[in-house]
């Protein structure tokens, strides 16, 4: 197979072996690509070196992406290393805790920034910075969620961030398409990962999700991480501006329009 046979690509946003990202990462080291990875301060460091040397990642560099200084510095490395780039994955959104429960309305200023800044605006500025190393043929993917289209209880602020995101990756595929560069999302069902340990009643949540789906059950790390696979590889040369569905069919179904 080798999909990304020759290809380089960033992986952005692996905090564990259960992140969305490591699974993005292992379908793109399945296929034959060399990656390149972040972390995030010290703590996530530990964790992400010896996934690194799992799939030979010759760059694994700090980044917190809510930094310019420290974005400069990652691209800068990257473009030291590998000259060139292929593919950008960024898999990362931070909002603060008590943002993602109670009334939306009540979600301060400070929320609203924080949760753009990290989640959305992130994806531009990783964007602006990957299209200088890339040729024609590249692509960049973010991840996305149905909160952004839909209200989605107690997803809050999150879902007003992902609605930016999947925004931002139409304007980015209308700017970067005339140099034959790709923007894409994946809309992913709920994952149990980090990000969801600090979500109370995440496991209801997944059990709506499983329920819901037409394939009656959740989605894992690996299928979100083939479809990313596929969506930064030449096979999807002509597929641009989308969100793609990775949600074993929940967001076509009624839901159940019977329930009590
Ligand atoms: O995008 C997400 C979660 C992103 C996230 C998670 C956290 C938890 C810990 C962003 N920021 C934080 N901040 C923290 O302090 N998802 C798609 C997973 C998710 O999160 C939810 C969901 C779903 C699904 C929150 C409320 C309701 C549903």
């Amino acid at each position: 197979m080798a999909l990304l046979k020759g290809k380089k690509g960033l992986i952005l946003g692996i905090a564990n072996d259960k992140s969305i990202a490591w699974g993005v990462a292992r379908s793109c080291h399945r296929e034959g690509a060399e990656l390149g990875f972040n972390y995030l301060g010290e703590a996530l460091e530990k964790r992400v070196r010896p996934l690194a040397e799992q799939v030979n990642a010759p760059i694994v560099e700090p980044l917190d992406v809510g930094d310019d200084a420290q974005m400069d510095d990652f691209f800068a490395k990257v473009e030291q290393q590998w000259g060139e780039l292929d593919f950008l994955v960024h898999s990362i959104a931070y909002a603060n805790k008590d943002a993602l429960k109670g009334n939306f309305r009540d979600t301060t200023r400070e929320d609203f920034q924080l949760a753009l800044d990290i989640s959305a605006y992130s994806f531009i500025a990783c964007a602006q910075r990957a299209a200088k190393l890339m040729r024609p043929g590249g692509a960049m993917l973010t991840m996305s969620y149905l909160g952004a289209v839909r209200a989605v209880p107690n997803y809050n602020v999150m879902g007003v961030a992902k609605a930016a995101l999947e925004a931002s990756t139409r304007y980015l595929a209308h700017d970067l398409g005339p140099i034959g560069i790709r923007v894409n999302a994946i809309s992913a069902g709920p994952i149990r990962t980090l990000a969801a340990s600090g979500i109370g009643d995440f496991r209801k949540l997944m059990d709506k999700a499983s329920r819901g789906a037409m394939l009656k059950r959740t989605v894992t790390q690996e299928e979100v991480g083939n479809a990313a696979a596929y969506l930064v590889s030449d096979w999807a040369s002509g597929v641009t501006g989308e969100v793609h569905y990775v949600d074993g069919g929940f967001s076509i179904g009624a839901g159940d329009p019977g329930a009590e």
